[in-house]
């Protein structure tokens, strides 16, 4: 079954270099690049994915956090779903701006009820001084009840070109499926479906699955999509 029975349009903002690509390009290659290279414009990438309540299958909208992009954003956020804004830990003006990019999010909007998540991507240890320590963070009132989700690649001790397969780093979109769906506790982290491959695409299971449970599921869908018909 495919979520909402539609395509869902999640943009990514927050200020530059905050991490943004890199959460977007872990999850399609494995991996980030070391070197930051900023986003030209934006750049919009499927992302699929197999939850616990059905396939997800959204298009992620990579928008530059450079001020140069001011002028053009709002025509890449309207009609958007949902809303992810990223921030870095170790970087104070982009945990100060999250205000400034909420607003922008809604006001690009004809919907003001839009799900909006904050997170990081960035890993830092505790006793790291450069992170500020995400519970002494005041969020303004101006964000309403917008959840926070910090740490969410947690690979203090992952070379940046290793794979990786994180629990948590699908918990952003996991929390606007369950806005998006009304259903709780949705598994964004099923396993992602890789869409740069041209053939059909299919679904790469994180460790931890048994063959025969991602066999379970395929069938699952498979079935569910006949039903579809
Ligand atoms: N320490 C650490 N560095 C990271 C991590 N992820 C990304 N980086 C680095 O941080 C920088 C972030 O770059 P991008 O992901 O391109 O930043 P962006 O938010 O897309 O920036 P714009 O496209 O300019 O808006 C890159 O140099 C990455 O190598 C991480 O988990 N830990
Ligand atoms: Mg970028």
């Amino acid at each position: 079954m495919i979520l909402l029975g539609k395509q869902l349009k999640i943009v990514l903002v927050g200020d530059a270099r905050v991490g943004k690509s890199s959460w977007l390009s872990q999850q399609l290659e494995g991996f980030y690049e070391p070197e930051y290279t900023p986003t030209n414009g934006y750049n919009s990438e499927r992302l699929d994915c197999l939850t616990n309540i059905g396939l997800a299958q959204t298009m992620i909208w990579d928008i530059s956090g450079s001020n140069s992009t001011a002028q053009d954003r709002a025509k890449w956020m309207e009609d958007c779903d949902a809303a992810i804004i990223m921030v870095d830990l170790a970087d104070r003006a982009s945990i100060e701006n999250t205000v400034s990019w909420y607003k922008e999010i809604i006001s690009s909007q004809k919907q003001t009820l839009l799900p909006v998540v904050i997170c990081s991507y960035k890993a830092y240890e505790k006793s790291d001084k450069r992170a500020i320590d995400p519970a002494e963070i005041s969020w303004s009132d101006e964000l309403g009840n917008t959840p926070f989700f910090y740490n969410i690649s947690r690979d203090i001790n992952v070379k940046p070109n290793r794979m990786l397969f994180n629990k948590d780093i699908m918990k952003p979109i996991g929390w606007i499926l369950e806005q998006l769906t009304g259903e709780t506790d949705v598994d964004a982290n099923f396993g992602y479906v890789p869409s740069r491959d041209a053939s059909p695409p299919r679904p790469v299971w994180p460790d931890g699955i048994s063959p025969e449970l991602a066999e379970a599921a395929s069938r699952t869908l498979e079935d569910d999509d006949e039903e579809n018909l």
